[in-house]
């Protein structure tokens, strides 16, 4: 018996010695434990032929060697183990590893101007708006005429509009598309309208004839003028903490009345006064108003019944002073490495 086991023992070694895959590996397990017909198994076989004291020392002395065995296979697995991740990572190895941990791709970043939008949308979302969008290719009827905007209006000159082929223009703000929605949709209308906007504005830090517009509009019975400070303080203090304070100025726009445009405090010098609050302590952020009966008309809602209010941001005014960007040609120039910087 003592003999049989050296020899065992004596063939392992040889057999762990030419270990050089996991498949060699599996073979000399299953040849030496395997638990039908492996060398160990066949040795305790063996046992009850011998008398009892030398059956007790031999088979602690096969369980030794059992133990001896599977501690080599163990550590013999765990070099296998690392061999190929150092040939993996070396290169060595043909094919990918898929157990390995991927390599993140940059392919690229979520735009400061998409991160906004997504941002002021998802505030008037929680107020109960919803955000639609519409064409940027419009007729004048849509662009001027629905929103009480008369013919001799100074935007509607050549040098304030891109105008196209069969009266068709670039839109130059999107409430075409709040008329379009009135048309379709009685009150309660309570919408925010992200979208891209044209005018033929020279290009320089602050102008590009090209800009990105956010507009609401919110429709029922009894509006008032405290509905739309309600709103959008609600929505200012969200935007810029909620320290924030709102002024209303008078203003005119043909599409409200009255209407007014609105500051908040300045977010640079919490309204101290500062280089970019001109020392007022104040910024400008909207225009604002109560919907002109006449474009109620045009939208086919009877201002009787219902009344409004609307308001108005520009979205490059607003990323530029959340981030401090200093120059709105950073937005198009489609440098990763500033697109990078806010997400
Ligand atoms: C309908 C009725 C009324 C939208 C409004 C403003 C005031 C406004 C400017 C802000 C900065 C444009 O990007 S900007 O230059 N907008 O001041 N916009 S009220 O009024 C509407 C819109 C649609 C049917």
């Amino acid at each position: 018996m003592q003999d049989k086991l050296v020899q065992i023992e004596k063939e392992f070694e040889q057999d762990a010695a030419q270990i050089a895959s996991v498949e060699n590996l599996e073979a000399v397990r299953i040849k030496y434990l395997g638990r039908k017909d492996g060398e160990i198994t066949r040795v305790f076989k063996l046992l009850p032929q011998l008398a009892v004291p030398e059956k007790a020392r031999f088979g602690q002395k096969i369980n030794e060697l059992k133990e001896k065995i599977s501690q080599r296979i163990e550590q013999k697995a765990k070099e296998l183990e690392t061999q190929r991740k150092q040939a993996l990572l070396s290169g060595a190895a043909a094919g990918p590893d898929t157990s390995l941990p991927s390599i993140k791709g940059r392919i690229g970043a979520e735009h400061p101007l998409a991160i906004v939008i997504e941002e002021i949308c998802g505030l008037f979302v929680e107020m109960g708006f919803r955000v639609m969008e519409g064409p940027e290719i419009e007729t004048e009827y849509y662009n001027f005429e629905a929103l009480n905007i008369p013919l001799e209006h100074p935007s509607r000159e050549a040098f304030d509009t891109f105008y196209l082929e069969n009266r068709c223009l670039l839109r130059s703000h999107t409430s075409p598309v709040q008329v379009r929605f009135m048309e379709n949709n009685k009150p309660p209308v309570q919408i925010v309208v992200p979208g891209r906007v044209y005018r033929p504005d020279a290009t320089d830090a602050s102008h590009s004839y090209m800009f990105h517009q956010i507009e609401g509009l919110l429709i029922d019975k009894g509006i008032t003028f405290a509905h739309l400070k309600g709103v959008l303080g609600v929505f200012a203090k969200k935007l810029f903490g909620e320290k924030t304070q709102m002024r209303f100025r008078p203003h005119f726009f043909p599409f409200t009345e009255p209407s007014a445009e609105v500051d908040v405090t300045c977010i640079i010098c919490s309204g101290k006064g500062c280089s970019v609050c001109k020392q007022s302590g104040w910024l400008e952020i909207l225009g604002s108003g109560m919907v002109h009966p006449n474009v109620l008309k045009a939208g086919g809602i009877d201002s009787k019944i219902y009344s409004g209010f609307a308001f108005g941001m520009g979205i490059e005014r607003i990323a530029m002073l959340k981030y401090g960007i200093d120059d709105i040609r950073l937005f198009f120039d489609n440098d990763i490495r500033f697109i990078r910087q806010f997400s």
